[in-house]
């Protein structure tokens, strides 16, 4: 309680309990390994590792402050921390109902509703560590559904299987491709339409090649809100084209799949139902502590089937209880968080209707960062409308402003995102993500990200927009 209560006071008075001060009080990776002593060795005197906890604070990035607008996460709903907290000093392990009774009942409920949500009616799921280990799951899945026969055996002398993703969507694909040996090479990139969304006729040209080639179709990899651009894939075109070839169809639903909630916008997710793997990461929009995210799965029992190995150890068949109710055989890891229960806590304190409002109102202020932007002088807009909270645009200097667009220009365009970011971090009012898109061929822009945490207003994003301007100035 000691250590809890010396937390609590750190939190405090380093601001982030209430982040007023700047998000980050940056320093060159040299200059904080100097400042920060954190050499192992010794037990260190209790005053002095307090101290260098403090410090260590001090030099985090205040994710709670409103101005951290920069990664697909922010914020922290204190529910979700509170749940989290919890599990934490509750130290026990998810795998099994005897470590974990009331545990693995918050998992289920959670599960079973996350099912309800996505229309998975007779489904299974489980947490993991990672929306890329969510969506290595679905490949593992497909995989197995398609050659049960792998997991003995494994892939030596099998066909070369090949994975179809967009363009635009998150790397994990590649990742997980190298990981269950099927090959960056296989993992095929279809092309996706100007604002980011999967072009179905190129997904089905992408699959009578790999025919052609003898390859095998293992799994196409739809996205619920890309990384950059915030897309959604047609789920009905896709899941049209899935099951003409009878291919496994996975939705990378990690960041926009938290839209399921609002009656208003989860029209975007419309056919999600007819996908067979769901990825989703309440630990982005929702402000959930990091990490939360699931894996869902139409197909009740198949992630035990793909994943069991039955260590009698822990897994007796001859328990107490009923023993369907150990989860651990379902993961890949054997040790897994309890990561379900800040989730639980989130969504029993905020209820439904709490998290609809909370994703309405973040739509609600992309769209009003969106309308600010798009007539005012120094801003350019990547595409004319989004369709998740990410806000993409070009900061263009007083310098750079009617001038003809040509190559030069872009050029000296490409280098203002990064100077103006280091302008915001020395500042520390503002954390704003920027990258290019060179398979759309744009140059470095900024990617605004609005979470549903902290809850931010019309006035918050006019001084975003003012202090975009004001560091900005030549
Ligand atoms: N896992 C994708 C998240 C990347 C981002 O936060 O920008």
């Amino acid at each position: 309680m000691e250590s809890l209560k010396r937390v609590v006071a750190i939190l405090e008075e380093e601001g982030v309990v209430e982040p007023v001060g700047p998000l980050l009080l940056f320093r060159q990776p040299q200059q904080l390994q100097a400042e920060l002593d954190l050499s192992l060795g010794d037990a260190a005197k209790e005053d002095e590792l307090w101290d260098c906890l403090k410090k260590i604070t001090r030099h985090s990035v205040k994710t709670r402050h409103p101005g951290f607008l920069n990664q697909l996460y922010g914020g922290l709903d204190e529910y979700g921390l509170a749940g989290e907290l919890l599990a934490s000093a509750l130290n026990t392990n998810q795998y099994t109902y005897e470590v974990a009774p009331s545990l693995t009942l918050c998992e289920m409920e959670v599960i079973k509703r996350a099912l309800s949500l996505v229309g998975f009616n007779n489904g299974d799921g489980i947490f993991t560590p990672g929306g890329s280990i969510s969506n290595m799951y679905g490949l593992v899945l497909a995989r197995y559904k398609k050659y049960p026969e792998i997991k003995e055996k494994g892939i030596a002398g099998m066909p070369p299987f090949v994975i179809y993703t967009s363009q635009d969507a998150h790397y994990s694909m590649t990742k997980g491709s190298h990981w269950l040996g099927i090959g960056t090479d296989n993992v095929i990139k279809v092309k996706t339409d100007q604002r980011g969304r999967m072009l179905p006729s190129a997904l089905e040209e992408a699959i009578e090649l790999t025919l052609a080639q003898g390859k095998v179709p293992m799994a196409v990899n739809s996205t619920a809100g890309t990384t950059v651009l915030g897309a959604f894939d047609n789920f009905q075109e896709i899941a049209d084209v899935c099951e003409k070839y009878g291919i496994w169809m996975h939705i990378d639903g990690c960041w926009g799949g938290s839209v399921v909630f609002s009656k208003k916008h989860s029209r975007l997710l419309k056919g999600i139902e007819r996908a067979d793997s769901f990825s989703w990461n309440p630990h982005k929009m929702l402000g959930a502590p990091l990490q939360c995210s699931m894996i869902l799965v139409k197909e009740k029992g198949l992630l035990n089937a793909a994943n069991r190995a039955g260590a009698t150890y822990l897994f007796q068949q001859d328990k107490m209880y009923d023993v369907s109710f150990d989860s651990g055989d379902k993961s890949v890891q054997c040790g897994r968080k309890t990561d379900a229960l800040k989730l639980w806590t989130l969504w029993k304190a905020r209820g439904d209707s709490g998290l609809a409002r909370a994703v309405d109102d973040t739509m609600h202020l992309s769209r009003y960062f969106l309308e600010k932007i798009r007539d005012r002088i120094g801003f350019k807009l990547v595409l004319e409308e989004f369709q998740c909270t990410n806000i993409c645009f070009w900061y263009i200097p007083m310098r750079l402003r009617n001038k003809t667009e040509d190559q030069a220009w872009w050029e000296q365009v490409h280098a203002v995102a990064p100077k103006l970011k280091e302008k915001m971090v020395l500042d520390g009012c503002l954390m704003i993500g920027y990258q290019p898109l060179d398979h759309k061929n744009l140059r470095n822009f900024f990617r605004l990200v609005i979470t549903c945490r902290p809850e931010r207003d019309e006035a918050f994003i006019d001084s975003v927009i003012e202090n975009i301007d004001r560091l900005g100035r030549d």
